[in-house]
C-alpha cells in the first residue's frame, strides 16, 4: 500500500521549488492530517492489522485476530459444564435410579385382542416366581380390563400394556410408570413395589366423552395380610 492511498487527507508534499506561496508547505502536511485525527488513526490501524498479516509467514502469529470476547469465552464455559451435567444426570438416571422409558415389547392385531388364547381375552396379573409377577392391561373406551389388581409388597411387576380400540394413556401415581397405549402395540415397563399402599393409575390421553371415568387401582398389600388371605380364601 503506498503512501498515498494510506493517507488520502494529507496533500502530496511538492518540491520546495514549485510550492504555491498560498499552499501550506511540505513541512504543514502532518498538521493537515491533525485536522481529522479519527479518520487518520483509523487508517493506520487498518494497515498495521493488513500488514501484519501479509508479512507473516508464521500462521500462529495470526492468533491474535480470533480473539474470543471474555463474556462469550465464559458463556461458552458455562455451556459446556451445563451439557457435561446433563450427560453425567442421563446415565447416573439411566444404570443408577433406573429410568427406563417404555418399550414396545411386540406389534399386535387389535381385532384379535378377544380371540382364543389370547392374553389379553382374560388379562390380569399372573406370577412367574415368588414376588415376580407380570400384569396385562386391556385399554378400551373408557376403562381398564383388570382395573383393581392386589400384589403383596416386595413384589415386582412388570406391565404388558395395549388398546382394543383408540389411543389411551396409562399412568401410574407416585411412580416412573407412564405410558401410551396404542392400539396395534404392547408397550412394557417393570416396576417394584416396596412398600404397602394403594396406587391409582389413570387415562392421560384424551379418548373420548367419558375419558375422566377412565381409571383403577394397584393395591400393595402388606406381606402378611395377602398371606392371610391366601390361606382363607
Ligand atoms: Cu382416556
Amino acid at each position: 500500500m503506498s503512501e498515498q492511498e494510506r493517507d488520502p487527507l494529507a496533500e502530496e508534499p511538492k518540491p520546495e521549488s514549485e510550492a504555491n506561496p498560498s499552499e501550506p508547505a511540505a513541512s504543514d502536511v502532518s498538521a493537515a492530517s491533525d485536522e481529522y485525527p479519527a479518520a487518520h488513526e483509523h487508517d493506520e490501524h487498518d494497515h498495521d492489522v493488513l500488514a501484519d498479516v501479509a508479512e507473516s509467514s508464521d500462521p500462529m502469529e495470526t492468533k491474535d485476530l480470533l480473539h474470543v470476547d471474555f463474556f462469550e469465552g465464559t458463556w461458552m464455559r458455562i455451556s459446556a459444564v451445563v451439557i457435561a451435567v446433563f450427560f453425567i444426570a442421563v446415565v447416573i438416571s439411566a444404570f443408577a435410579v433406573g429410568f427406563q422409558l417404555p418399550g414396545v415389547y411386540e406389534r399386535i392385531d387389535p381385532t384379535t385382542l378377544y380371540d382364543e388364547g389370547s392374553p389379553w381375552a382374560d388379562p390380569g396379573l399372573r406370577e412367574l416366581a415368588p414376588g415376580k409377577y407380570e400384569l396385562y392391561i386391556r385399554a378400551q373406551i373408557w376403562s381398564f380390563t383388570p382395573n383393581i389388581v392386589r400384589v403383596p409388597a416386595g413384589s415386582e411387576v412388570t406391565f404388558y400394556v395395549t388398546s382394543a380400540d383408540v389411543q389411551h394413556g396409562f399412568k401410574l401415581q407416585d411412580t416412573n410408570i407412564n405410558m401410551m397405549i396404542l392400539p396395534g402395540q404392547v408397550n412394557t415397563l417393570t416396576a417394584k413395589f416396596k412398600n404397602p399402599g394403594t396406587y391409582d393409575f389413570v387415562c392421560h390421553e384424551y379418548c373420548g366423552q367419558l375419558h375422566h371415568t377412565m381409571y383403577g387401582q394397584l393395591i400393595v398389600e402388606p406381606e402378611q395380610v395377602a398371606e392371610t388371605e391366601g390361606e382363607t380364601d
